[in-house]
C-alpha cells in the first residue's frame, strides 16, 4: 500500500480522535498487519507533531477475558504518549473521549533496553518496577466494532493510562497474583495476573519480539502495559474506579 494512503488512514482516525466522534471501520481496505501498524506509526507522527512524546506501549488482547470480549484472538500493540497519562487517585472528566472504557493491568518501567528474543529472566532484570494500572481505552470506531487490522490501525484503543505506585520487581513475584476492579468500592471483577498470557511479564516478552520485526525495540524508561486480565467495563461520570493486584497495592481514577 502507499504511503499516502497509510497518512491517509491515519488522518480519519486522528480527527475522530480529536473530534470525538466515532468513524466507520477501515475495514474494506484489505490491510495487511503491516499495513495497519504503518497507519498506527503515521497517527503516533501525527501525535508527536503536535508536541506529544512517547512514553512507552500498550499490549493489548492478551487475555481469553479481552479476545473473546473483541472476539479477537491476536495479541497486539499500541504507544504511550504523554498526554494520555493521567495520575493516580486524580479526577478528570470524560468528555475528552468518545465511549471510554476501563480495565485492569499491570505496567512495567523499563531500566534497560529490551530487544529481540529474551528470556523471562533478560525481560525481569530489564524492569526497574512494576504497579498495578488502569488501562483507559476509547475505540475510534462506532460501538467499539473493529477488525483486527482496524484496532490495529487505532493504536490498540489508546485513550488514557494510570499508573499505581511502583514497586522494586526484584520484592514482586508475578505468578497468580489476584487482581480485584471495584466500582464505588465494590468488586465489579475478579482477575488474575497469569489470565495475562500466563504471566504479564510474557507480554513484555512478545513485545519485545514484535518490535523487533520492525527493527526497533523497548528503550529504557518506557513504561509497557502488559494488557487487561479482565473485560473491560465502561467509565461514566460519578465513578471511583479501583484496581488492586495483591503485593503491588491499588490504582485509582475518580470520574
Ligand atoms: C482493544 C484494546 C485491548 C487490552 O488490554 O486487551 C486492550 C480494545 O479492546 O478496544 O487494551
Ligand atoms: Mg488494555
Amino acid at each position: 500500500m502507499e504511503n499516502s494512503l497509510y497518512l491517509n488512514y491515519a488522518k480519519q482516525l486522528d480527527h475522530s480522535l480529536r473530534n470525538r466522534q466515532a468513524i466507520e471501520p477501515l475495514k474494506n481496505a484489505n490491510l495487511t498487519l503491516e499495513d495497519a501498524y504503518h497507519i498506527q506509526k503515521e497517527g503516533i507522527l501525527l501525535r508527536l507533531a503536535r508536541g506529544e512524546k512517547i512514553t512507552g506501549y500498550k499490549m493489548g488482547l492478551t487475555s481469553q477475558a479481552k479476545q473473546t470480549q473483541m472476539n479477537i484472538s491476536t495479541p497486539i500493540f499500541g504507544v504511550l504518549t504523554d498526554q494520555m497519562e493521567i495520575k493516580n487517585k486524580e479526577s478528570f472528566s470524560i468528555t475528552q473521549f468518545i465511549h471510554p472504557k476501563v480495565e485492569p493491568e499491570i505496567a512495567f518501567i523499563l531500566g534497560k533496553d529490551l530487544k529481540g528474543e529474551v528470556t523471562m529472566d533478560q525481560a525481569w532484570s530489564a524492569c526497574s518496577g512494576v504497579c498495578a494500572a488502569l488501562d483507559i481505552i476509547d475505540s475510534r470506531y462506532i460501538d467499539f466494532k473493529f477488525t483486527l487490522t482496524d484496532v490495529i490501525a487505532d493504536n490498540c484503543s489508546a485513550g488514557g493510562y494510570v499508573l499505581g505506585p511502583i514497586k522494586d520487581p526484584a520484592t514482586i513475584d508475578l505468578k497468580n497474583l489476584p487482581m480485584d476492579l471495584s466500582v464505588n468500592e465494590v468488586t465489579v471483577k475478579k482477575g488474575n495476573s497469569n489470565a495475562i498470557l500466563g504471566n504479564p511479564i510474557n507480554s513484555l516478552i512478545m513485545l519485545a519480539r514484535l518490535l523487533d520485526a520492525e527493527n526497533s525495540f523497548i528503550k529504557a524508561g518506557s513504561i509497557v502495559l502488559s494488557g487487561a486480565s479482565t473485560d473491560a467495563i465502561d467509565l461514566k461520570p460519578d465513578l471511583r474506579i479501583k484496581n488492586t493486584a495483591a503485593g503491588l497495592g491499588a490504582v485509582v481514577i475518580v470520574v
